[in-house]
């Protein structure tokens, strides 16, 4: 039997990550992505969106990010997506709407492309519970870059 497993190291120099990020509470999605970036550089990823192996695109909100995602999942130039939003809880039911149509859309892209597409919106009730998972208290962007690292290594080694 064989244990399949991504990982971290090794040459690098040939991956290519899109990064969809919502607009949207970008408060909170600008420092999203600067984890994420930062944890991309620090395992060789040239991060330069001139030059680099990383293209980003920006939506307005989370709600959008999902049809983003599978444009850029389905040209094939990408070893993995990952998507960035704030979805922050107000007085009104649209909380909901957009978040359920976000997670169904991105997973979606995903069994649809089978391009590995990181769920990195997070989804809170305060502005301050956003703010704690993007760097108060530790940061997730830095999680959704190493899962996209992990995802991508993994899926190379089914490639024949
Ligand atoms: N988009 C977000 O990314 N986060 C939110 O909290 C949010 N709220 O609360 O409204 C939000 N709305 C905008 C939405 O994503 C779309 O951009 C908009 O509805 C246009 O389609």
């Amino acid at each position: 039997m064989t244990v399949y497993e991504g990982n971290f190291s090794g040459d690098l120099s040939d991956f290519r990550f899109a990064i969809v990020i919502g607009r949207f509470n970008d408060l909170v999605t600008d420092k999203l992505l600067s984890a994420c970036q930062d944890c991309l550089k620090r395992h060789g990823i040239d991060i330069d969106p001139q030059s680099g192996q990383v293209d980003y695109v920006w939506v307005p909100g989370s709600f959008e990010v999902s049809i983003m995602a599978k444009k850029v999942a389905s040209s094939g130039l990408y070893d993995a997506v990952i998507c960035l939003g704030a979805i922050i809880r107000g007085d009104t039911p649209h909380f909901d709407f957009v978040a359920a149509e976000a997670a169904k859309g991105i997973a979606a892209v995903g069994f649809q492309t089978g391009v590995p597409v990181i769920f990195g919106i997070l989804t809170t009730d305060t502005m301050q519970q956003a703010l704690e998972r993007a760097g108060i208290k530790g940061n997730l962007g830095w999680n959704y870059a190493l899962n996209a690292l992990e995802m991508a290594s993994l899926m190379r080694q089914f490639k024949t």
